[in-house]
């Protein structure tokens, strides 16, 4: 309970906030977005090096490369790039691949999976049945999957007097950012990622840096809405549930539809009830 109340400050400060997720995820100096910068990174960078002042990409160079390539975002593509780039030759980072649109999708993709990054064919999989679902019974549309974390956040509780700089190395491979830092409690911070990951193992990753006292999920406060899958032979049942009425103490209301999705794309409805008071 004591940790809880510690951690309160910057969860209040974690709600409040807002974060617009990038497009796509890659590192700096990697051009090719591939999670290495090695030598077709170089290449591209060399396509697109115009020198001081050239304010437009050279013919070769499409203009998100040429954006890339100036590490220094003052409008060029010069030497003072280059040696910014040659600073991060070898380096890897975590590939996120594309940013995917369907947020229930991917965040009930990474449960299921229990992998870091939402696995490709069960992400295009809930996608599609969702789709369908929805088409089928468009009032299941107000349901949203609400995962018990928030699947880009990241609160971390460094050891007394350890620099925040010990994160540095896996901020970098994951393209996180320290958002915020406490004032109330010292060494505590709030780490933004890139995009959706399954927090759960990145805190665990996180709680083997030297000099961290604790890497904790943040946890989602508020919503009554999920959505559970699961997957038989030849079809998958999703149960959707729709929350709603003083929902942190558990909704006074709740709509849960239970629809089946055939392998063949054919949806069913196999039952539809409300529990609670739903006037
Ligand atoms: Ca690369
Ligand atoms: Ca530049």
């Amino acid at each position: 309970m004591f940790r809880d109340l510690l951690l309160l400050p910057l969860l209040a400060s974690f709600l409040q906030s807002t974060f617009i997720l990038a497009d796509d995820c890659y590192g700096p100096a990697d051009l090719v977005a591939d999670g290495v910068v090695d030598a077709r990174d170089f290449s591209a960078f060399g396509s697109c090096l115009a020198g001081p002042g050239a304010p437009s990409s050279p013919t070769e160079c499409v203009a998100e490369t040429f954006a890339a390539a100036d590490m220094d975002g003052d409008g060029d593509v010069d030497l003072h790039d280059l040696a910014l780039f040659a600073t991060s030759f070898g380096g890897e980072y975590f590939v996120y691949g594309p940013h995917r649109d369907d947020r229930d999708a991917e965040l009930l993709a990474i449960e299921i999976s229990g992998e870091l990054r939402a696995p490709d064919a069960l992400y295009s999989r809930i996608h599609e049945d969702l789709l369908r679902i929805r088409e089928a019974y468009p009032e299941t549309s107000i349901v949203q999957h609400r995962p018990f974390y928030h699947p880009t956040r990241l609160i971390v509780q460094l050891q007394s007097g350890e620099p925040v700089g010990v994160l540095d190395p896996l901020n970098r491979y994951y393209q996180a950012d320290v958002f915020l830092s406490s004032q109330i409690t010292p060494g505590q911070h709030g780490l933004q990622f890139c995009d959706n990951l399954n927090m759960p193992l990145i805190a665990a990753e996180y709680q083997q840096v030297d000099g961290v006292l604790r890497a904790t999920i943040s946890y989602a406060i508020g919503g009554g809405d999920r959505i559970q899958i699961e997957f038989f032979d030849a079809f998958a049942r999703y149960t959707l549930v729709d929350g709603s009425g003083d929902c942190p103490a558990g909704c006074t209301c709740e709509r849960v539809w239970i629809v089946d999705v055939l392998d063949t794309g054919d949806v069913t409805l196999v039952s539809y009830a409300t529990y609670g008071d739903c006037e």
